[in-house]
């Protein structure tokens, strides 16, 4: 997982600017929303990981090469991570230290979907596999079903969220700046800005990056990943936490296999290899192929979320 992400430097559309926020966070933070007590440090930003040092050090860390010396690999110590400088016990303290604290906002995220009744789903995948088209075409054909609102996560722009507005959804951008993936904190913050509505789904595209996000838990129901098939039929074993951390697979732009040697029984076998109770579709947002199964598999979901809502109000 990241450690080192620039998670300081989010900003929420709307909100105050993450290096305003960080000077008055404190004073201004508005928790209406009944999240979170929590201390705030989140002024800080760090380098992400680069393997950019010369390789004559001295081994005072840990990395194994392989048997023929052809693997070098940062990532079997504890940590299952390397960061020079920072020992792996150091790095699983500060880790487990942010996952904790995004645990306690997870649960407050979760708290608030199920008293709304509302179903959530953190879209997951590798840059440009497909999420925001495949959302704008869920929303087209579900609007008039369902209440959708959308939260979308990147980096820098907020194109994604002027496409998903162009379908008249309401759709809040998360700008994480160097960070690589939402938290659950800044998911928090986002929703106090949207209206969930009882048995309506709210879709939360993640920042493109097949890594980080499995770490994190928003406080969704489920993690959705997509992987299109110009990608490989081996990225399932290449990136297995976010295929372990996902109930749904969707395997897009089946459009294109015509011209593509892609393996689709292969892809889903090692899908399955690495996590065998994901469920899996073959979609195409571009010509709808598998999409009724996903909104079926959608619609029963937020169903179920609004009855849910129903009896913890009785309750
Ligand atoms: N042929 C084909 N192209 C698709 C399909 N889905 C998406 N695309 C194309 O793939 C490109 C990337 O799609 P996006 O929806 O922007 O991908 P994304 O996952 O939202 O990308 P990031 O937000 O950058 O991570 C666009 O040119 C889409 O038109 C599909 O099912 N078939
Ligand atoms: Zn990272
Ligand atoms: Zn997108
Ligand atoms: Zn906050």
């Amino acid at each position: 997982m990241c450690t080192v992400c620039g998670c300081g430097t989010a900003t929420v559309e709307g909100e105050k600017k993450a290096t305003e926020q960080s000077q008055s966070h404190d004073r201004h933070h508005r928790h209406d929303h009944d999240h979170h007590s929590h201390d705030h440090d989140h002024g800080h930003s760090h380098d992400h990981h680069h393997y950019d040092h010369a390789h004559h050090h001295p081994h005072d860390h840990d990395h194994t090469h392989g048997e023929g010396g052809e693997v070098i690999d940062f990532g079997a110590g504890i940590a299952g991570v390397h960061v020079p400088g920072l020992s792996q016990e150091r790095i699983v303290r500060i880790e487990r230290d942010i996952l904790s604290k995004n645990d306690a906002y997870a649960r407050d995220n979760r708290a608030l979907f199920a008293a709304k009744g509302a179903l959530a789903l953190n879209i997951v995948s590798s840059p440009g596999s497909g999420k925001t088209a495949l959302l704008v075409r869920a929303i087209n054909d579900l609007k008039d079903r369902l209440a959708v609102a959308v939260i979308e996560g990147d980096q820098q722009t907020s194109n994604d969220a002027e496409r998903i507005r162009a379908t008249g959804a309401p759709a809040i951008q998360i700008n994480t700046g160097k960070g690589c993936h939402l938290d659950a904190h800044m998911v928090g913050h986002a929703l106090e800005e949207l209206d969930l509505r009882a048995g309506g789904v709210l879709f939360i595209e993640n920042v493109g990056n097949l890594v980080c996000p499995a770490a994190f838990d928003l406080g969704e129901a489920h993690k959705v990943v997509l992987l299109s098939v110009t990608e490989g039929e081996d990225k399932p074993l290449k990136y297995p936490d976010m295929f372990a951390a996902a109930d749904l697979m969707l395997l897009n732009k089946a459009d294109l296999l015509p011209h593509l040697t892609f393996d689709v029984g292969a892809c889903l076998a090692n899908a399955l290899k690495v996590n065998p109770h994901l469920q899996t579709l073959v979609v195409s947002a571009t010509s709808g192929e598998g999409l009724a199964a996903f909104y079926a598999w959608i619609e029963a979901r937020a169903a179920h979320a609004k009855t849910h809502a129903g009896a913890a109000r009785a309750g």
